[in-house]
């Protein structure tokens, strides 16, 4: 028993993930080791936040020169910056967009063989940071179909069904990765004597209704009255409880586990809301539809949805099945 113990205490990460795949094949190997260089990625951002406090103005600006004469980097510069050289030595990857670009980066050293291409945003919830509060990454990878390409990156514009990989990295009190490959939703928890990611959860289903509803409330006279309408309901009836932490990252995974729907929707200034369809609504969207629940535009499924650009935005409703369908029904009544 206690042999038994020790064995499911200790799968890690890359052990998961050719368990996941059961096979040698090609395919199976390049993601088992484009798995691997993202959690490097997570570990080297988690090892730096956990040192930010202690590093003067690393938490704020960057340009800024610290006491050891090195300069400072912003986190959201630094995390990107991590992603990219993780994977300049994996040979996999030969394009990376994130919101930190406002173009993808090419690494043309991999191009020949470099067959995928991560799209991630390094720092979720930056604003975050400043308080010593939770972030996150968010990251999803995709086939590469366009190798010749000019730097518009048109191949990346097409639906989240795209994605062949998804996932999200909660730097929290502990910090976890949450993975799917399309065959369910695992998490982990990194273990910082050992510098493993340890499985803590394996096949998450999200609760199909749950008691939290996490939105910007500050924003309720900039959105369109149907969001009013399902506030107001959420108000007059019992068993909601509101939570709103301001990194994505940290409120979808308490959905993800509790259950409930978390909502930013289109407001007066920014009809399509705020979050990033590409790097942050698509994988999170991937992740909830293998945990059993829906993510949504409002009218269509994310998952459906097709960006018109790199950084297009869109409005995000997910969480619960039955949840994103109660919001659903209360923006198709005002149609
Ligand atoms: P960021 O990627 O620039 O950090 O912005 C995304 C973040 C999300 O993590 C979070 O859900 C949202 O912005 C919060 O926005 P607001 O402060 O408008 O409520
Ligand atoms: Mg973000």
């Amino acid at each position: 028993a206690q042999e038994r113990a020790l064995d499911r205490d200790c799968t890690t990460l890359s052990r998961h993930v050719l368990q996941q795949l059961q096979s040698f094949s090609a395919d199976a190997q390049d993601l088992s080791s484009l798995m691997n260089r993202i959690a490097l990625a997570g570990k080297l951002i988690s090892r730096h936040l956990s040192r930010a406090g202690l590093m003067a103005n690393v938490l704020g600006f960057t340009g800024e020169v610290n006491v050891q004469g090195e300069s400072v980097k912003k986190m959201d510069v630094y995390a990107n910056d991590v992603f990219i050289s993780v994977f300049k030595q994996s040979g996999l990857v030969c394009r990376l967009a994130s919101e930190e670009m406002e173009k993808p980066y090419y690494i043309p050293e991999n191009c020949p063989i470099g067959r995928y291409t991560l799209l991630y945003d390094p720092i979720d919830g930056s604003s975050n940071i400043d308080s010593n509060l939770n972030v996150g990454s968010i990251f999803c990878i995709r086939q590469q179909e366009g190798i010749d390409d000019d730097g518009s990156a048109r191949d990346l514009l097409q639906s989240g069904r795209k994605q062949i990989a998804a996932g999200y990295i909660l730097y929290g009190p502990s910090t976890m990765l949450v993975y799917s490959i399309g065959k369910g939703v695992h998490s982990f928890t990194l273990d910082p004597s050992l510098g493993e990611f340890i499985l803590s959860s394996e096949n998450i289903q999200i609760p199909q209704h749950g008691p939290i509803y996490s939105v910007n409330e500050g924003n309720f006279w900039q959105w369109e009255e149907s969001i009013r309408d399902y506030i107001r309901y959420v108000h007059r009836h019992e068993g909601y409880t509101a939570r709103y932490g301001g990194a994505l990252v940290g409120d979808f995974h308490r959905i993800l586990f509790q259950g409930g729907v978390f909502l930013y929707p289109g407001t007066l200034k920014q009809p399509q809301g705020k979050l990033r369809l590409l790097y942050e609504a698509a994988p999170l969207a991937f992740l909830v539809e293998q945990a059993g629940g829906r993510a949504s535009t409002g009218t269509q499924d994310i998952l459906d949805a097709v960006p018109d650009k790199l950084h297009a935005r869109t409005p995000l409703i997910i969480g619960s099945k039955e949840d994103v369908a109660l919001v659903e029904s209360f923006i198709s009544e005002r149609k």
